[in-house]
């Protein structure tokens, strides 16, 4: 895709936001900075904001209310420690919602935020990633967005291309390190 258009699928995205990634602080936005270069690799601009469940817990509300109406398919909200964010979110609306448990200064050893974005009761799922995973959160983003859009898929194709020829370098090069291989033979 030229520069042009991909500034101008840009500007479309911003005015118009898919995906809306939350976070707790801005001491997340280190980590969770990942979703959004993810996103953009796909030509997916997102919204990225700061919501607290615990010291804004009505912008939360709010946030979660009004998302679907304002055309956002898609949240990934990540948080550290007592991680409420992304369950929060759930409970307050129909969109998937994507959690990124944040390794944060307030978490004891990543398992706190793990653990409290994972275990949600039946009735509101969050989709849980990795201890920091906000990369895979952008991607995973991305994959329910191309469900209904074939150029977002498109991107998706090439991605997993892209993967497949870094590791079969990396196959070739652990052969000229003197390595043997059966299987590729
Ligand atoms: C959580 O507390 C935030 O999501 C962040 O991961 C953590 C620490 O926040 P700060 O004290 O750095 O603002 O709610």
């Amino acid at each position: 895709m030229s520069e042009q258009s991909t500034s101008t699928a840009k500007k479309q995205n911003e005015s118009n936001p898919l995906v809306g990634i939350i976070m707790g602080s801005e001491s997340d936005l280190e980590i969770m900075k990942g979703a959004a270069e993810m996103l953009r690799q796909f030509e997916v601009e997102p919204e990225l904001t700061i919501v607290s469940a615990h010291r804004t817990p009505e912008r939360l509300r709010d946030y979660a209310i009004k998302a679907k109406a304002r055309g956002i398919k898609v949240i990934i909200a990540g948080a550290g420690g007592a991680a409420h964010l992304p369950g929060m979110v759930a409970a307050n609306t129909i969109l998937p919602v994507i959690g990124v448990p944040v390794k944060s200064s307030n978490s004891i050893d990543g398992w706190d935020s793990m653990l409290s974005i994972l275990q949600m009761p039946y009735g509101v799922p969050v989709a849980t990633v990795a201890l920091n995973g906000a990369k895979n959160a952008g991607i995973l983003a991305a994959q329910i967005l191309a469900l209904h859009d074939t150029s977002i898929a498109g991107k998706l194709e090439a991605y997993k291309e892209y993967q497949d020829d870094i590791v079969m370098e990396s196959v070739k090069n652990v052969k000229r390190l003197g390595y043997t291989n059966e299987f590729d033979k």
